[in-house]
């Protein structure tokens, strides 16, 4: 079974943290919408949604990626590199605990799950404004005696790793180039986003379909021309709370 760990959407949104954009009012009754359809595909790829309450004082709780990185092996909670995010993590771990063995990142690292991709056996990690080097060398002792190698990675004009980069196919990435170093993924096939749309380069990939923000078109056209199949969504509002889709949900296998 593959289960999707969602949040609710905080009455708090319009106060999140914005690092790279400029604050913009959010349709909140749009906002619920798009997070709904963004969870009715999530379970029409066949995912289990579970939807964790959202907390009026946690303006940012619907971004759960950033609060915990699931692997086959264990689940690792974050300690988000937002002081206001900090304590996101405690419902989230609640609810990976039966599910995974739970590692925990201590002070003074801070990490944030959108920093994380995982490929294969390697973590890539960012380092970023949020995530670092104590992290990475925190992730790397839970995950070292698994077999997995641990790669920090720098970070420019993004607020994540996966703002720049994300897998679309096993085997193939969405890069965009001026955020972070191709070269790094080699050997990998690489898509490069639009360079009209910087922002285009998070998709959420499950199983061999991409949910994807119908706002970057050119990009999508590009990744059609590629074979990549897509489920295009609205997600205007999360995306005005520099938000995407990834960091909308954490997706994982569990036994049924
Ligand atoms: C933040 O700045 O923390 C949120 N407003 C957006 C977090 C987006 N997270 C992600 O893409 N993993």
């Amino acid at each position: 079974m593959r289960l999707a760990i969602t949040r609710g959407i905080s009455t708090a949104l319009e106060r999140c943290e914005l690092t790279h954009l400029a604050r913009q009012p959010i349709d909140m009754a749009r906002a619920h919408e798009q997070h709904a359809a963004y969870e009715r595909a999530l379970a029409e790829l066949g995912c289990e949604v579970r939807r964790l309450a959202a907390e009026p004082d946690l303006p940012d709780c619907v971004f759960v990626e950033d609060t915990a990185i699931v692997l086959d092996e264990l689940a690792i909670i974050t300690r988000p590199g937002a002081l206001s995010r900090r304590r996101e993590t405690g419902a989230v771990a609640a609810a990976l605990a039966p599910h995974r063995e739970l590692r925990f990142i201590q002070a003074p690292a801070t990490l944030d799950g959108g920093d994380v991709l995982c490929i294969d056996r390697t973590l890539y990690v960012g380092i970023s404004r949020r995530t670092n080097a104590a992290a990475i060398a925190q992730v790397r002792a839970h995950v070292l005696p698994l077999g997995y190698a641990v790669t920090g990675m720098a970070v420019t004009g993004c607020l994540h790793l996966k703002s720049a980069v994300t897998p679309v196919a096993p085997g193939t990435l969405l890069i965009n180039p001026r955020w972070v170093d191709p070269h790094a993924f080699e050997p990998l096939r690489l898509i490069a986003v639009d360079a009209a749309e910087p922002a285009a380069a998070n998709a959420l990939l499950i199983g061999n379909t991409i949910v994807y923000p119908s706002a970057h078109p050119a990009t999508r056209e590009r990744l059609a021309r590629h074979g990549i199949q897509l489920c295009s969504i609205d997600v205007s509002e999360l995306l005005k709370g520099e938000g995407a889709v990834t960091c909308c949900s954490l997706v994982f296998r569990a036994p049924a």
